[in-house]
């Protein structure tokens, strides 16, 4: 087997490369590589300086993962690094792409680091449920403070290569076209001076001097870390690097490591690394499909939705036609968007002259005529079967042939909408979430004669305007809101038999959901799709409108909000509740959490399993894919599938019996036969 890694003398520089597609990942081959290269330069006199870098499209992305959990193969990171760092001949990492994990890590024990303009620089481990671990957490405070090093440990985003040498991360930017000549150029001008060791760095002192930094940050990342174990242990791994030896730091650093990488937490944040990847593609459309290119979308409404949507295009630089029924409408939706756009730019999230380029892309309209051009329109109307297939009949008369036509449906058939056209083929279901500007999840839905390329383009485009898709088959609520309605069939049950709704929006908190079901209709609206009636009282929710209480909007809702969006639980709502329970004759008793969990959950993994089974969606890990980025699924427990998988079918197939809850044959076979979906 050839090596990913290969060496070329420059004169009196060593350049390294690997050559390791996608994106140079350090397996074992490339670690044994680097290493004999490094080696091979220490004992050659005629070398005095060593530059690494890479073909393809970026420098190491880091370990590689699909190692992760397999007997490990030396030499190992650590100690490849380790030899890199001690040559005394000047080593430059020369960086473009992504340096991210241990291929910052690989930079980190170069002596120096030169990068091109567009380059990338990143600790994400812990989006893996992970620390680095290959000595980042060590060297990179000591190079370039703690202060700097936390946000980069603990958040895992990249940073630019610019931001890269404003905190001394990148000793030098060079030219983007010219990187290897650089680096080597660069690489000269340091021979016979002293090199420069990261773990030997000082930087890391001000966590000394200022030993609050670290409970300080901690603090101001609260909600964003909550529930997840990697960023703490981040935290404490940086914080060794100021209050121990270098080699004391990193076997802390390693202990720490070793015990994420044996938890559950990181095996779900794995698994969701590819599940994200794999729901991207599309069993039985080839990778090779030729895509329709999508240069102007179509938005019909400009409501909360259709300006969403339409922001996602107009952030991506693709133009957009805004369609409403009158001017009025017209005029509040656009100037929402605008006012959206002006907020992001207060925030410093973007310039005065972006958000001027994004609306300068909007053209609004009141007729259908101007979007004969598009190349896909996305209908965001009132959800009403009679008036989809208006729009679409009308779409059907009006587009060009060869266009996508797509719905915003929550839960409709789109076979039946595709049926109001003469281009089924061409109709497809782009279900965005609210709101669509800035929720990741795209459900896209696969009507009966979808085309192949109408699908793979929408798979595509959704990567462009920075969404997560995963694909639904035709089927009520689809993937997301089929399994909802099975939550919130057992939140209703379990209130009227006795639970306190915000003990069941409790329970889903601690299970590390950002809010419950009663909290989320509230901030929703408990008004959206009410009869509008106060003396038709058939529903609880029906009965909260009857008095006003509509959710957060109206500073009440099921809880009662203070001024600063506070809520308590209310009294009213309670009496409510009781009412009903006792007029539908509902005995009431003690629930304890277990159960409610239980009830809530098992029954969402019982509808999964039906989706599978029905092929309503390709893998279990799409499921995964649709629940961690449209409902706020804990991503540490890897999706309803994968976490059912985690605390075993058989548990669940009990639990649903042991509520008296339907459970699937499907769901059965599989407790009985592999214990898991795939
Ligand atoms: C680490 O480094 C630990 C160390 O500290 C300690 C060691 C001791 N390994 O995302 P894409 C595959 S932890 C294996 O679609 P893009 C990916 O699955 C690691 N495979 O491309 C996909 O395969 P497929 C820290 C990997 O251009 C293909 O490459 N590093 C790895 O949209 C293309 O990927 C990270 O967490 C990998 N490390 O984005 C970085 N990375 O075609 C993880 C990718 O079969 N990677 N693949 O579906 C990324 O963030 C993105 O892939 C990257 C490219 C930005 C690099």
């Amino acid at each position: 087997m050839t090596s990913p890694i290969r060496t070329e003398r420059h004169d009196n520089v060593l350049v390294v490369i690997s050559d390791n597609p996608p994106v140079n990942a350090l397996g074992q081959a490339v670690r044994a590589g680097l290493k004999d290269a490094i080696e091979e330069a220490m004992s050659d006199d005629g070398i005095e300086a060593v530059v690494i870098r890479c073909d393809g499209r970026t420098f190491f992305a880091g370990a590689d993962i699909t190692e992760f959990g397999k007997p490990p193969v030396g030499p190992n990171l650590p100690e490849t690094l380790d030899t890199m760092e001690a040559s005394d001949k000047p080593v430059v990492a020369a960086i473009h792409g992504t340096a991210l994990g241990g291929g910052c890590e690989v930079a980190l024990a170069c002596h120096y680091r030169v990068a091109v303009p567009s380059a990338k620089l990143g600790l994400p481990e812990v989006k893996l449920g992970l620390i680095p671990g290959a000595a980042g957490t060590q060297r990179l405070p000591r190079l370039v403070g703690a202060e700097a090093a936390l946000p980069l440990v603990v958040g895992g985003n990249p940073i630019s290569a610019k931001k890269a040498q404003g905190i001394g991360l990148v000793d030098e930017i060079v030219g983007e076209d010219s990187l290897e000549a650089d680096a080597i150029a660069f690489a000269k001008s340091k021979i016979g001076q002293p090199v420069p060791r990261a773990s030997e760095g000082t930087a890391n002192e001000d966590g000394v001097r200022d030993p609050d930094l670290f409970d300080r940050f901690r603090a101001s990342q609260a909600r964003k870390i909550r529930g997840f174990d990697a960023p703490n242990a981040a935290i404490e791994a940086v914080k060794a690097a100021g209050t121990m030896s270098y080699a004391e730091g990193v076997k802390k650093e390693r202990e720490l490591f070793t015990e994420l990488m044996s938890g559950t937490q990181s095996a779900a944040m794995r698994h969701y690394f590819f599940a994200e990847r794999a729901a991207n593609k599309i069993d039985d459309v080839p990778k090779d499909t030729p895509l329709i290119p999508i240069e102007k979308v179509g938005v019909i409404g400009a409501g909360t939705m259709g300006g969403g949507i339409s922001m996602n295009f107009l952030s991506a630089g693709i133009p957009v036609t805004i369609l409403e029924m009158s001017q009025d409408a017209l005029d509040r939706g656009t100037g929402t968007m605008r006012k959206n756009y002006e907020n992001t730019a207060k925030k410093g999230r973007m310039t005065a002259d972006q958000v001027e380029q994004a609306m300068g892309l909007l053209t609004p309209t009141l007729s259908y005529d101007d979007l004969a051009d598009c190349d896909l329109v996305i209908e965001a109307v009132y959800e009403s079967m009679d008036v989809k297939k208006e729009v679409f009949g009308k779409l059907d008369e009006v587009v060009k042939q060869g266009a996508i036509l797509a719905s915003n449906t929550s839960y409709l058939d789109v076979n039946e909408i595709a049926a109001a056209t003469q281009r089924p083929g061409y109709v497809v279901g782009m279900h965005f979430f609210s709101p669509a500007n800035i929720m990741k999840l795209l459900e896209v839905v696969r009507g009966e004669k979808t085309r192949g390329d109408v699908l793979a383009t929408v798979m595509k485009l959704s990567k462009t305007i920075g969404k997560v898709a995963a694909v639904s088959g035709v089927c009520p609520g689809f993937i997301g809101n089929r399994m909802l309605s099975k939550r919130q069939g057992q939140a209703n049950a379990l209130i009227m038999e006795g639970a306190n709704y915000w003990e069941v929006d409790e329970v889903l908190l601690d299970f590390g959901f950002p809010m419950g079901p009663f909290q989320m209709g509230d901030l929703a609206g408990i008004d959206i799709g009410w009869h509008r009636d106060p003396s038709k009282v058939t529903t609880v929710r029906e009965a909260l409108c009857a008095v006003g209480r509509f959710g957060q909007k109206a500073g009440k809702g099921f809880y009662d909000y203070d001024e600063a969006r506070q809520r308590t639980p209310s009294d009213e709502v309670k009496q409510i509740i009781a009412d009903f329970a006792a007029k539908e004759g509902k005995e009431q008793r003690e629930i304890s959490k277990n159960e409610i969990r239980e009830r809530l959950l098992y029954p969402m993994v019982n509808e999964g399993a039906k989706i599978l089974e029905e092929g309503m969606a390709q893998r279990a890990s799409d499921i995964d894919v649709v629940w961690i980025n449209g409902y706020g699924w804990p991503l540490y427990t890897g999706g309803p599938m994968f976490w059912a998988q985690t605390i075993g079918l058989d548990t669940i197939v009990e639990g649903l019996e042991k509520h008296g809850l339907p459970v699937s044959n499907y769901l059965r076979e599989r407790a009985a036969g592999s214990g898991n979906f795939d």
